[in-house]
């Protein structure tokens, strides 16, 4: 789909246009478009194609002829033009989180700041600190924001997960393959990853790595030795595989599992009781003799410690939490009984709610809940209020008719720029639950993003705040906000904080999670599918629940329906 590169052109003319200091209806309707566009679930070719792109919100002849002539030739000779015309690389400094086309001219008057390398080098200097309406603030906040773009080459775990799996499958049933398993950051499930790595155990290694290195999936081979090889993936995904002797293979899964701070921590514990450890296995001091190395479980238990599972092994406190015996029971995929957020067609879902239900119910899932959106969304297509009624019956309709699983009511509505809830509260009553989500204003200051959902918690019929932060993974940074008063709001009102499992999402992410586990404050898992396929991303939000310290009991929806529903306002 060309949709987002379609909307990021019309972000682009938008900022060029605003540089040029244009009129505010013609720059407004370009941002307006852009918006459309991006959240549009249909693709915008086949928009196009159908001759329908009149028919979208806020486009009218002139941008439907600007969208047409580039998705046929690739480009728009307007922009094109636009670009001499100012001196600015915009579409590299637009990416930059937090630089408004504002800002980015008095940058340019003042530094003659053009691109990318110009903007970073007068950071740097502290030339920014001194501008008027800038500020040590603003500087601060473009060195972190270029580092955030820089950040962004790591791959999203939702993307990567799957290509591992896949190489695994395929590996796995061979006669010269023994073991093998997932390691590096991939199996800590970290949100993005720099690359995937294996293990595997094998008495034959050059047969395993010619296996690997011949994959389908595999463009190029990078290296090849005897008992290592890396290749890059036609998705351009770079994997490094292992092969290792069944006898050390607990020690090499630990080793290239990481994570490296981890790792550190147990070869000091290893010391300290006399041993050295290496990916081959631990080894006294004294004797040289291997003490353990098979499986991770002796490994830990020779240094005195519980199994340790990878999620937590980032040294952020696991080693100490095992020593006392107090490591989390942490939730399991299993535990979750139904997936809290999902559209249907009733909004800008593409599937219907029978058959998001039967998806579900396929899953093993014992209830879910349909949250449409409401309220003032256009580009969401978001219920009218006058649609309540049937959209409430034909969620009803879902629940008698599929058996096996229980189907909720449910709304996604927004908050406003004020803190209220843009749908009235006699609709919102008849709901089992209502998520409140933040879909605009995301550049707004801390203090007043925090207002906006504190306000929101306290509104008695908001149970859980969706996407609390509204980062996208490698798209949008989290927006600003006193996350320590967001928890502090949420315990006192009983609002849920939700972790959103959508790929490109996992918001909460792992920190938040653990921050909101140690306040005591509960948190739902929700898939935000807009089509049956993706309610299978559940496990995303498993694993950052988990990365989070997160146990069974703090996340609601491990909880059966009835219990779930108590747990709500
Ligand atoms: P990534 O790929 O950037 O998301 O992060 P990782 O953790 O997968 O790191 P990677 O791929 O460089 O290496 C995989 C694991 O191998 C890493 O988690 C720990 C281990 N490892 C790599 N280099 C070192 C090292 O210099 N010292 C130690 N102790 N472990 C290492
Ligand atoms: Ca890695
Ligand atoms: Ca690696
Ligand atoms: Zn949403």
């Amino acid at each position: 789909m060309k949709n987002l590169e379609v909307a990021e052109l019309l972000r682009n003319i938008a900022e060029l246009l605003e540089i040029q200091e244009e009129n505010s209806f013609k720059i407004r309707a370009y941002e307006k478009a852009a918006l459309v566009i991006e959240n549009l679930s249909e693709d915008i070719g086949k928009v196009w194609k159908e001759g329908r792109l009149e028919e979208l919100p806020g486009i009218g002849e002139a941008l439907a002829e600007k969208i047409s002539e580039f998705l046929e030739k690739g480009r728009l000779a307007y922009y094109e033009k636009l670009k001499k015309e100012v001196p600015i690389d915009m579409e590299n400094l637009g990416k930059i989180p937090g630089l408004g086309p504002k800002t980015l001219k008095k940058l340019y008057r003042a530094l003659k700041i053009r691109d990318v390398p110009s903007l970073e080098k007068a950071a740097r200097a502290g030339n920014i600190r001194n501008l008027p309406g800038l500020g040590a603030k603003a500087e601060e906040n473009i060195l972190k924001s270029l580092a955030f773009s820089k950040s962004a080459t790591r791959i999203p775990l939702g993307f990567a997960l799957p290509h591992a799996e896949e190489i695994v499958a395929r590996l796995r049933p061979l006669k010269d393959v023994k073991r093998i398993d997932i390691a590096g950051s991939l199996r800590r499930r970290k949100d993005t990853i720099g690359d995937i790595d294996l293990l595997v155990a094998s008495k034959n290694p050059a047969a395993a790595i010619g296996a690997f290195a011949s994959l389908p999936l595999v463009e190029q081979v990078l290296a090849k030795g005897d008992t290592k090889s890396s290749v890059r993936l036609k998705e351009g995904i770079q994997v490094d595989m292992r092969v290792i002797d069944e006898k050390s293979y607990g020690a090499a899964l630990i080793y290239f599992t990481g994570s490296k701070q981890h790792n550190i921590e147990l070869r000091k514990a290893a010391i300290s009781k006399g041993c050295k450890l290496s990916e081959y296995g631990l080894f006294s001091n004294r004797t040289n003799a291997l003490i353990a190395g098979k499986t991770e479980q002796d490994l830990y238990e020779s240094l005195g410690l519980p199994y340790i599972e990878p999620e937590l092994r980032e040294n952020e406190g696991e080693i100490e939490a095992a020593r006392q015996h107090k490591l989390p029971r942490l939730i399991m995929e299993r535990d979750v009984r139904g997936d809290l957020q999902m559209h249907s067609t009733w909004s800008d879902g593409s599937n219907t709610i029978g058959e998001m239900a039967r998806a579900a119910q396929e899953m093993g899932h014992e209830y879910i809940c349909i949250t449409d959106h409401g309220g003032n969304l256009p580009i969401a297509n978001a219920l009218k209020g006058a649609q309540t009624k049937d959209y409430l019956k034909d969620i009803e309709k879902a629940n008698n008719n599929i058996r096996g699983i229980t189907v909720l009511k449910g709304m996604e509505a927004n908050i406003t720029k004020d803190g209220t809830i843009d749908v009235p509260n006699r609709i919102l009553k008849q709901m089992d639950i209502v998520l409140g989500s933040i879909h605009s204003g995301f550049k707004n200051p801390k203090e007043e993003m925090t207002k906006r959902i504190t306000k929101a918690m306290e509104n008695e019929h908001v149970d859980i705040i969706a996407h609390p932060t509204g980062r996208l993974i490698n798209q949008r940074p989290a927006y600003d906000t006193d996350f320590d008063a967001l928890l502090d709001t949420a315990k006192s009102t009983g609002t849920v904080l939700e972790i959103n499992a959508s790929p490109e999402r996992l918001d909460l992410d792992a920190s938040h999670v653990r921050a909101a586990v140690q306040r005591g404050v509960k948190l739902s898992i929700g898939t935000d599918a807009h089509t049956a396929e993706s309610l299978k991303s559940i496990r995303l939000g498993v694993f950052t629940a988990r990365r989070g310290w997160a146990e069974k009991k703090d996340v609601i929806n491990a909880l059966p329906v009835k219990g779930m529903l108590a747990q709500l306002k």
